[in-house]
């Protein structure tokens, strides 16, 4: 299941916490309905330490141990999201009236890296769908493609022409219209970190981290399936959907297990990073080796 708290119930970690704490007991006693097997959502979230100090942000270095001081200096303020396209009212929305208009909510979601491991993050953000209801899609808005941030001047990591910049990521329309794609604006009661996308990010729980992309600048509404970054720097190693799949090697590593960051030893992978019940009616009768 997805635990939503509001976010303006929680002031600090130690609050959050014990909020949490509350919830799990009230799922012990069946108070609150469980209606997913309680497995991926009531493991303890990660620390505030680990999510901020272990990251994957190419902007700024390919090594996850400094970024978060690399970011120290980037300035997400002022910031502006455009939304265009495939879409009968495109916008322009300052990210102070994004917090205004839509009513911030605490998802607490798994992310699995590619790479193996996995944190699980609480964030707080609004349904991504909320907003691009706002837009009214066109007929022809088949997928949705986001984009990053340029500004080598303080992503210093774009210095580097190791993938095209800016980052892009997509989804498929259905896919940013599920009601568990979050635009993720803060974490543990906190506005957002530099290091973790600050002030605006995706979250899209059910597949690879790297389709949780940070920084974004423009949501673009598109007819025709979008090449992300990651497609176009490795196509054989990162296709369009990338959704968490313990049968779908990398071509480089097996996906079976992921190391929960904090834990000592391996776990198994969950089929859409446990989030099968919610999603994977999405692709029924899609080749899922196929479309990796
Ligand atoms: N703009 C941008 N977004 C990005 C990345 C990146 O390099 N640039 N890395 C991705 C990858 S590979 C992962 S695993 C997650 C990591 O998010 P975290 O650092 O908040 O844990 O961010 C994703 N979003
Ligand atoms: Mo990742």
């Amino acid at each position: 299941m997805t635990v939503v708290i509001h976010s303006s119930d929680i002031t600090t970690e130690s609050a959050f916490l014990k909020r949490r704490q509350l919830i799990q007991s009230a799922l012990l006693l069946g108070i609150l309905p469980a209606v997913q097997s309680v497995s991926a959502e009531v493991e303890a979230p990660n620390t505030i330490e680990q999510i901020s100090r272990y990251n994957n942000y190419y902007e700024f270095s390919t090594n996850k141990e400094v970024i978060w001081k690399l970011a120290e200096a980037f300035k997400p303020h002022p910031w502006t999201l455009t939304i265009e396209g495939e879409v009968q009212r495109p916008r322009t929305i300052a990210f102070d009236d994004l917090l205004k208009q839509f009513p911030q909510e605490e998802r607490i979601y798994r992310l699995r890296c590619v790479e193996g491991w996995a944190m699980v993050i609480p964030w707080q953000g609004f349904s991504l769908a909320s907003l691009i209801k706002t837009c009214n899609p066109t007929s022809r808005a088949k997928f949705v493609e986001f984009i990053g941030l340029e500004r080598p001047t303080e992503m210093i990591g774009q210095r580097n022409k190791m993938m095209a910049w800016p980052y892009t990521e997509g989804l498929r329309i259905d896919e940013a219209l599920h009601p568990l794609t979050l635009l993720v604006t803060g974490l543990y009661g906190h506005p957002l970190p530099n290091q973790n996308g600050a002030p605006l990010r995706l979250a899209v729980p059910w597949k690879y981290g790297f389709k949780s992309i940070k920084a974004i600048t423009k949501i673009r509404l598109v007819e025709e399936q979008p090449v992300s970054s990651w497609m176009r720097s490795a196509p054989s190693e990162y296709g369009f959907y990338a959704n968490v799949n313990p049968d779908v090697s990398h071509p480089r590593w097996s996906q079976r297990r992921e190391v929960r960051i904090g834990h000592a030893s391996k776990q198994p992978t969950l089929l859409f990073n446990g989030y099968a019940d919610q999603v994977a009616s999405m692709y029924q009768g899609m080749d899922l080796v196929k479309y990796f």
